[in-house]
């Protein structure tokens, strides 16, 4: 399955307010139908990535309008096409403090929490074929801060649904980080119930690991980043509404962490199932192996 990095959010699709550039992401819709691979989209809403035009351009009168023309337009250019679409992305943020855990955005201010409940139903009436995904992140490990956003993830998800809003997965994305505590097997375990327990699917999306803060020693560096893999992959595909598994990335030579996980001796980041000269890494025979024990779905 191929999901494109950038190509599908705001700042690379809308260089203008009146215009759609999809250059990139047909591109790489072609390559995805051409290689028998299913193509999933990332993303519809988020407050990372706008076009320059957007804080200058959108205010409380238009925002819904914005929203609705956009999602209708990039979800009705990829009907039928999609496997599954990041409808929303990383809506949760419960250190901010604000009610239900919501993330300060421009789409919360100008729109309220039913922002949320709006992008989905314009989506699924835009492709209603596609799988609709809640993404999010920060929901992996056992900090204080990552409980607060899986009890308030779990409380939107169940709004969402006594709301009868067509949101049918949870995006987990899964960038593991040893700064966000350690894995709990069990606390996850019950996690995951619960959001399958809502009658909802679940992706694990833009899966990594960061060494940015392992010894430099390449060999242990790259068993610590397997066993990271291994640790939570095969919690995470016990359950059987756990449905597909992507890694941001592949090689160790393309990835986001060399620039925002870099490491303080400047030795290149090893981060992915990939090593640099695309060759296959620890990580990837620990993927491999939580594969084969998964139980068949
Ligand atoms: O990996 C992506 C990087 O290439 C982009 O420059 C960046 C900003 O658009 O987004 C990165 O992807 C993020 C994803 O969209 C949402 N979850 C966190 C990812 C890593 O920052």
């Amino acid at each position: 399955m191929l999901v494109p990095e950038g190509s599908l959010k705001w700042d690379i699709l809308r260089t203008t307010s009146s215009t759609f550039n999809f250059t990139s992401g047909d591109w790489q819709a072609n390559f995805a139908s051409q290689n028998n691979m299913l193509f999933r989209g990332h993303t519809l809403v988020w407050h990372e990535a706008l076009p320059a035009w957007f804080p200058q351009t959108a205010n409380g009168q238009n925002a819904e309008r914005i929203l609705r023309e956009h999602i209708t337009t990039v979800v009705g250019h990829y009907a039928g096409k999609m496997h599954s679409w990041d409808v929303v992305n990383e809506v949760i943020a419960s250190w901010y403090g604000l009610p239900n855990g919501m993330r300060p955005s421009p789409w919360l201010t100008f729109l309220g929490e039913s922002y949320i409940d709006t992008a989905f139903r314009a989506a699924a009436a835009a492709d209603p074929d596609a799988l609709l995904v809640f993404n999010m992140n920060h929901l992996e490990y056992n900090s204080q801060g990552v409980k607060n956003m899986r009890v308030d993830t779990l409380k939107c998800l169940r709004r969402l649904k006594d709301a009868n809003v067509p949101v049918h997965a949870l995006g987990i994305q899964a960038h593991l980080d040893p700064n966000d505590g350690s894995f709990n097997a069990g606390e996850f375990r019950i996690f995951l119930q619960d959001v399958a327990g809502l009658g909802l699917k679940i992706m694990i999306t833009e899966l990594d690991v960061t060494d940015q803060s392992l010894p430099g020693d390449i060999t242990v560096r790259d068993l610590t980043v397997a066993g990271m893999y291994e640790e939570f992959l095969s919690v995470a595909l016990e359950n059987p509404n756990v449905i597909a598994v992507l890694t941001w990335g592949l090689s160790d030579k393309y990835t986001w962490l060399s620039t925002y996980k870099a490491r303080k001796d400047n030795a290149a980041v090893r981060p992915l199932p990939l090593d640099e000269n695309f060759n296959r890494k620890l990580a990837w025979n620990a993927i491999a192996r939580t594969f084969d024990k998964a139980p068949r779905r």
